[in-house]
């Protein structure tokens, strides 16, 4: 092990103070060295105390998203292997990048996180919003071998892991609106964005995009955002750790992406209609700024359309955006 990990690892290992002593001791060197190496820790983004005559404590556990942190957090399997893991502090979009990437031959499950996105994309050419330091902004590279009708099974696969990865990090329920959005008490705290990389009928790669609100407060959200948008921290009511629910959600990735290839796509449909917050509900769905139609959403097609009861008969909604009809009869776009 290397000094760094060694100090990290001592670090880690208490929520306490370590003196400079001991660990000048592990590692061998002496205590000015030590204090060195804590400051290329600092500097890194590690957040770490040093009170005088006392020693070093990591702050609230760890928040960091860097290539160590990340593949520490993450089991054995084929998503984000830790030579597959890139991190940027700052960078225009990590579905961009990914772009990139691929032409340089990366592929099945690399991970690209960025702590502050210059042009974060949306679906339909919109803005999304990435300020530096508070949300987890990434993108995952997949190379299912599907055809090109069922590569929108895929987008519920990550509505489905994304949602389950936040539940098992932070315990807030987290429910899944067509087609990807991700809420919180009825508010976007994640957007989903799936791009694909296909020569005729042959997909070649599917590059996802995941934008997580994470430690905003209600400010940090622009003006006509905030009775929309979100984050795990505003609902919490305290930060989260950004590693700790990237490394849930990427689990979960995989975890749902296999069971997609095992046991079909009515596993994933089944997860996803518990976890949905319009199914059973009236909405209305809304296509380049015109409604299109209203009903109550009933289920899931397998094409990954939504299937919605309307005065008229069963129609099957495969674009559009999907507001919830609220108790005072408006419906309410998020
Ligand atoms: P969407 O088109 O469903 O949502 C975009 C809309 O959501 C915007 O028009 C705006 O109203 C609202 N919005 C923008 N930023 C935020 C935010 N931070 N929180 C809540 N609401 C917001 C959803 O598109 C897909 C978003 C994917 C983002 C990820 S981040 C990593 C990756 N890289 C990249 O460029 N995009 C993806």
């Amino acid at each position: 092990m290397t000094t760094r990990e060694i100090i990290l690892q001592t670090l880690r290992s208490t929520d306490d103070f370590v003196s400079g002593e001991l660990l000048s001791q592990q590692c061998e060197i002496s205590r000015a060295a030590v204090w060195k190496q804590i400051q290329k820790l600092q500097s890194e983004g590690y957040e770490i105390e040093s009170q005088h005559r006392v020693g070093y404590r990591l702050v609230n556990g760890e928040d960091i998203l860097n290539q160590e942190a990340i593949s520490r957090g993450l089991p054995y399997g084929f998503l984000g292997k830790k030579e597959q893991i890139f991190c940027y502090e700052e960078i225009d979009s990590t579905n961009l990048e990914a772009r990139r990437l691929i032409l340089q031959g990366y592929g099945q499950g690399t991970v690209i996180v960025a702590k502050h996105q210059t042009a974060g994309r949306g679906r339909l050419g919109r803005h999304w919003e990435s300020p530096a330091g508070t949300g987890i902004w990434f993108s995952v590279i997949l190379e299912p071998k599907v055809d090109l009708q069922r590569t929108s099974q895929y987008s519920f696969v990550i509505a489905v892991a994304v949602a389950q990865g936040i539940r098992a990090a932070t315990g807030l329920p987290a429910q899944v609106k067509w087609p990807n959005d991700i809420l919180i008490g009825g508010k976007k705290v994640c957007g989903i964005l799936l791009e694909l990389v296909a020569e005729m009928r042959q997909v070649h790669q599917l590059i996802i995009g995941i934008g997580i609100n994470a430690n905003q407060v209600q400010q940090d959200f622009p003006e006509e955002m905030q009775m929309k948008a979100t984050s795990l921290a505003m609902e919490k009511g305290q930060s989260v750790r950004r590693t700790k629910v990237l490394c849930a959600v990427l689990q979960a990735i995989e975890e749902n992406y296999d069971l997609l290839e095992e046991k079909g796509f009515d596993a994933i449909r089944e997860k996803w209609m518990e976890l949905s917050c319009v199914i059973g509900r009236e909405v209305q769905v809304i296509h380049q700024d015109k409604s299109i139609l209203n009903g109550i959403a009933v289920g899931l097609a397998n094409d990954g359309a939504l299937q919605v009861k309307t005065k008229q008969g069963m129609e099957l909604v495969t674009v559009g955006d999907v507001s919830l009809r609220a108790a005072d009869g408006s419906y309410f776009l998020v």
